[in-house]
Parts: structure tokens; sequence; C-alpha cells
């Protein structure tokens, strides 16, 4: 093909749209970083509104103009989130449906169509250590499940926890709790129960024992029969009015704190497509949140669920024997992210589409080691990954254009 025209990144079609989340008016990370970033769009949320509400029009608008003004696009919400009792059903989670359909509607009155959710039970996604630091002296987060292990056992002290964990590990939790000092000791508390950037809850000790109060009686087969009731109400409203739900799988995806978790494989992404088949019924690909398993293969869930992936979210994770992982570099770690965009390159040109992707996370790096950051949100860890992934598609498309497979 030697001199003929390709054109620039930008120019391409049928790529990823560069986007960052950006947390509101008060992310130390501005919009105008996230344009210089090379992102077109951002991932927002309203996260003033209390859960459960409806989100007006003139709030929505409100924010599409802030993001208009620095010469961006509100390419996708994360989250509008679902309220606990919609997920265990109780309180007023009938009138919460309804204004979830509400604020649907009028997210799609102002032209925003994708949406982000989770179905996680109490905590959204979950690390223990958020300053883990990585041999070249940046900043990563940690997942470290002795600490989750401790934590349950001699913190929270929850019930007939120990059956839960092999003698092993308990053994090893021990070990953790007992070397720990007490300012390790309240730190892993805080990551437990304070929530993460993004979260939609944060407790005090006795709210969070509440919270897991009203899980008891629900295991995975009734949560799962609660998201697909959830579904099946919600996604025509979506369906009609152009709306694509994402949902985001969990964050680890196994059971943490005896809490049932049912958006961690394929066959549970499979259960949610059979019930509620409409292509609104749509999946936000984390490839930081599924990879942690070694029992899920990206690439194949990539091409299984290619024309329900409508947000994509690349991260990388290096996970260890002891079932502890912390957040790599994009393109290391046990995620084969060459080979993961290499399918979704596929499915977008199939489709005809360009899928909004946002670099997820990031390592506190450079100058940002002397700012506080959000944890995994900080400007220039990200702009490194989001550069990377999107060289790592360019050079996939050209290739291709120049006829390699
Ligand atoms: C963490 C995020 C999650 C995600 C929600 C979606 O960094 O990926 O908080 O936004 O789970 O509802």
């Amino acid at each position: 093909m030697g001199n003929s025209y390709y054109p620039s990144y930008g120019e391409v079609k049928n790529r990823m749209e560069q986007t960052m989340r950006w947390y509101g008016p008060n992310d130390p990370v501005s919009l105008s970083d996230i344009r210089q970033a090379g992102c077109t769009g951002v991932v927002t949320a309203l996260h003033h509104i209390p859960n459960g509400e409806v989100w007006s029009i003139d709030e929505i608008k409100k924010r599409i103009q802030q993001v208009e003004a620095a010469g961006l696009k509100w390419s996708v919400v994360e989250s509008l989130p679902v309220h606990e009792n919609i997920k265990t059903q109780s309180g007023h989670y009938l009138q919460m449906i309804e204004n979830y359909k509400q604020s649907l509607i009028h997210l799609a009155s102002c032209g925003i169509t994708i949406v982000t959710y989770n179905f996680m039970p109490v905590m959204d996604w979950t690390r223990t250590d958020l300053e883990y630091p990585m041999p070249d002296g940046s900043l990563a987060l940690l997942y470290e499940k002795a600490s989750v292990i401790a934590f349950d056992l001699f913190i929270l002290k929850r019930k007939n926890a120990e059956l839960d964990y092999t003698p092993n590990e308990i053994q090893a939790a021990k070990i953790k709790f007992e070397t720990a000092t007490e300012e390790e000791k309240s730190r892993i508390q805080k990551n437990m129960i304070k929530g993460l950037p993004g979260s939609e809850e944060s407790f005090t000790m006795e709210q969070f024992q509440l919270a897991l109060d009203a899980y008891q009686g629900i295991d995975a087969e009734k949560l799962r029969s609660h998201l697909i009731y959830f579904l099946q109400k919600v996604i025509p409203v979506a369906e009609k009015a152009g709306i694509k739900m994402v949902i985001h799988p969990d964050d680890p995806p196994f059971a943490i704190l005896g809490l049932p978790r049912i958006v961690s494989t394929a066959a549970d992404i499979e259960a949610l497509i059979k019930a509620v088949p409409s292509l609104s019924n749509g999946l936000c690909f984390c490839t930081g949140s599924f990879g942690v398993r070694v029992d899920n293969n990206l690439p194949e869930m990539v091409k299984q669920f290619g024309d329900r992936i409508n947000f994509i979210h690349l991260r990388s994770t290096r996970r260890n024997v002891q079932g502890d992982f912390y957040e790599e570099n994009h393109l290391e770690g046990d995620v084969d992210m060459y080979a993961v965009i290499k399918e979704l390159v596929l499915v977008m040109q199939h489709r005809g589409i360009n899928i909004p992707m946002r670099p997820d996370h990031g390592h506190q790096m450079l100058d940002d080691l002397k700012k506080k950051t959000y944890p995994g949100y900080s400007a220039i860890g990200r702009l490194k990954g989001l550069a990377e992934l999107r060289g790592v598609e360019l050079g996939i498309l050209r290739s291709r254009a120049e006829g390699n497979n």
C-alpha cells in the first residue's frame, strides 16, 4: 500500500470514541485537562442528585452546557444508580423504578443515549490499598484478599463468616490483622465501607451492618431475579426512547463479605440477555473487572457480546495465587489488551459505529504524586493509558487497512 493515503487517527471511522470520566465541577481534573488528553467526550453523572430520585431535564441540560462549553460532548452516563431498595425489592422500590424510567426519558430527550449502571449489592468497586507502590515509584490500587477477610472476621465480625473461607485463608487474615498497625486497620476499614470515587453509597460501621442485613435471604438466584425484574420494567422504556443501558460487571468479579454477585462471567451475561433479549439490554465491557477471573476469556467475550457492547472500560490487572490483584499498566498484566482491542475493532467495523471508551483508572504518577487526586482517577496516569490504548488501536486499524489481519 506504500504511498496511499491513510487518514490520521482522528479521521478514522469505526474506532473507539476517546472519553474520560469527569466527576463534575469539583473534580480536580478539569474538562480542559480531559480535552488536552485527546478526548472528544466525557463520561459523567449527576452525583449531587440523591440516589433514587428523578434526574430533571433542567439538571441534565445544565451539565450538558458545562461540558459543551469546554468543547466536549457528554457521551455516556456513568452511572444512573440503581437504589439498594430495587436490588433488595424493599421499601419504595416500585416508585424508584418509575423514577428510573423517568430519568431515562429525560436523558433521551436531551440526546444522551448510553446509560451505565451496576447491580452490585451494597458496595461498588472495592480495593484495600489505594497507594500500593509500584517499583517505578508510581502508586496503584490493590485488592488484597487477606485484608478483606481480616475486615470480615475481625472488624465487622460477620456471623458465620469463617464458613466462607479456607483454613489457610483464615490464617493469612489472622497474620494480616495481628501485624497491622492501628492506622492500617482503620485504612482497610475506611476503604471497605466509605466507597471509592463514583460509588453510590458510603457508610458508617452501623449503617454498613444494616445494609448487609438487608441481604439476608437474598442469594445469587434471588438477586438475579430482582435484576431481571428491574430490566423487564426499564428496558422497554429505554428501547422506546433509543437508550442503550449498559451494565457494569462486578468489581471484583466474585462474591465478597457473603454478598452475592451476579454479573461476573459470560454465563451471567447470557442469563440477562436470555431473560430480556432487547438490544437496549447491553454491556459496559470492563476488562479490569472481568479480567480478574482466570476463567473469563476476554477476547471471546467481546466476540460473543459484540452486538451489546456499547461502552468500553480498558484497564489491566495482575493477580497472584493468593487471590490478590493490583492494577497494572494498561498494556501489561493479565489482560491481553492487543487481542481485546482487535476484537473490539472488528465489532465496531461490523456494526459501523464508534463505541465510547475510557481508559479505566491509571497509576498516580509524576506531578500527580504531589496532588490530592481521586484514587484511580488522576490525570496523568489516565492520560498515559489513553495514549497507549489509542496507539494500539491505530496500529491494528492501519495494519488491517494494509491488508494484514
Ligand atoms: C470504578 C467504576 C465503577 C462503575 C460503576 C458503574 O472505577 O468502574 O464505579 O462506575 O460500577 O455503575
